[in-house]
């Protein structure tokens, strides 16, 4: 058994994973880890399964598959294979210098956590990051904030570490791969009451461009995904598919109310088109709510 698995997803990163995995090798040798290396190939166009492969280390596995499916879809891929009995999630990028992970560890003794999760606002964080990137992250923490409870203060950055056994927990449970996969794991290790503590990290930011590798089609993506895990979390749990029938039943039945009374304006009388028209606005807002935003999302991905 070893003491810690890095599960590292790779998508596109010929150009670097050779000197990145080989500057991560030493930093957790020079730490003295027992640990293993998963690199889990995203169906890559370029040449990163060949690169990762040149790496001559025991303790590094290069697996993946042949057609990209998103990070998310990556890690659980590497999640299976993991033997140890703490997981990091840990991105290939090297935005993040692998030494870091000798804090987490201690900050998952000392403070009883079963999640330790990097944050670029914790107040020890040291960060160089675009300024736009950071306007967006703080916007994106408040859409969770309204729509799912989650009170951390960033759930997006590239290093992670979980006891195995909140991920043999919660790994079944996942349904998005892509967009908001971080967020779907840390709801559900809090509605299950793990314990998450956030930790100080050193950022510095390695993607070229200022807004790096997204694009507005990942926003995009990212806030269906997100509403998907916060559909999952309240609407689906609180409201049964019962009602959900009788609200498209009665929406249906006003709305050809409506239109008989449009054609015949005598039908009637007793009852005014203002009150129609407000109850089948409502009842279109229900079932809009309740649409399967979780499916919508699958297909996006
Ligand atoms: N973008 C992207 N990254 C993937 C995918 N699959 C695995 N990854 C890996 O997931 C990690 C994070 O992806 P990044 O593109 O760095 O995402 P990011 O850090 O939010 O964005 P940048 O600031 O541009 O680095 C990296 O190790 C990628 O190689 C994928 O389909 N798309
Ligand atoms: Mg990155």
């Amino acid at each position: 058994m070893v003491e810690i698995s890095f599960v590292v997803p790779a998508y596109n990163e010929g150009d670097k994973i050779f000197d990145n995995i080989t500057e991560c090798v030493n930093a957790l040798t020079e730490l003295n880890l027992d640990y293993e290396m998963i690199v889990v190939n995203d169906g890559s166009q370029d040449d990163t399964y060949k690169e990762a492969t040149r790496v001559k280390s025991e303790r590094v596995k290069v697996v993946g598959y042949p057609d990209n499916r998103g990070k998310g879809y990556a890690i659980l891929h590497g999640i299976k294979q993991a033997k140890g009995d703490l997981i990091t999630f840990f991105d290939a990028d090297l935005d993040l210098n692998p030494k870091q992970i000798k804090t987490f560890i201690e900050y998952m003794e000392e403070r009883e956590a079963d999640v330790v999760i990097g944050s670029k606002r914790h107040p020890l964080s040291d960060i160089d990051y675009p300024l736009g990137r950071m306007f967006f992250s703080k916007g994106y923490n408040l859409m969770l904030k309204t729509m799912l409870g989650i009170t951390l203060s960033d759930t997006q950055v590239g290093l992670k570490l979980f006891k195995k056994e909140v991920l043999e927990e919660i790994a079944p449970m996942m349904h998005v791969k892509r967009y908001a996969f971080d967020v779907e794991i840390l709801a559900n290790a809090s509605r299950l009451g793990y314990r998450i503590v956030e930790a100080p990290i050193v950022l510095n930011f390695q993607r070229g461009m200022s807004w790096g590798r997204i694009r507005v089609k990942d926003i995009f993506c990212m806030a269906v995904d997100t509403t998907a895990v916060a559909y999952r979390f309240h609407i689906l749990q609180e409201w049964s598919k019962m009602l959900i029938t009788v609200m498209a039943t009665v929406t249906a039945f006003l709305a050809i109310i409506v239109l008989y009374k449009m054609m015949n304006p005598y039908a009637f009388p007793l009852i005014e088109y203002r009150i129609l028209y407000t109850l089948v606005a409502l009842g279109i807002f229900g079932v809009v709510l309740n649409l399967p935003y979780d499916k919508f999302s699958e297909r996006m991905n």
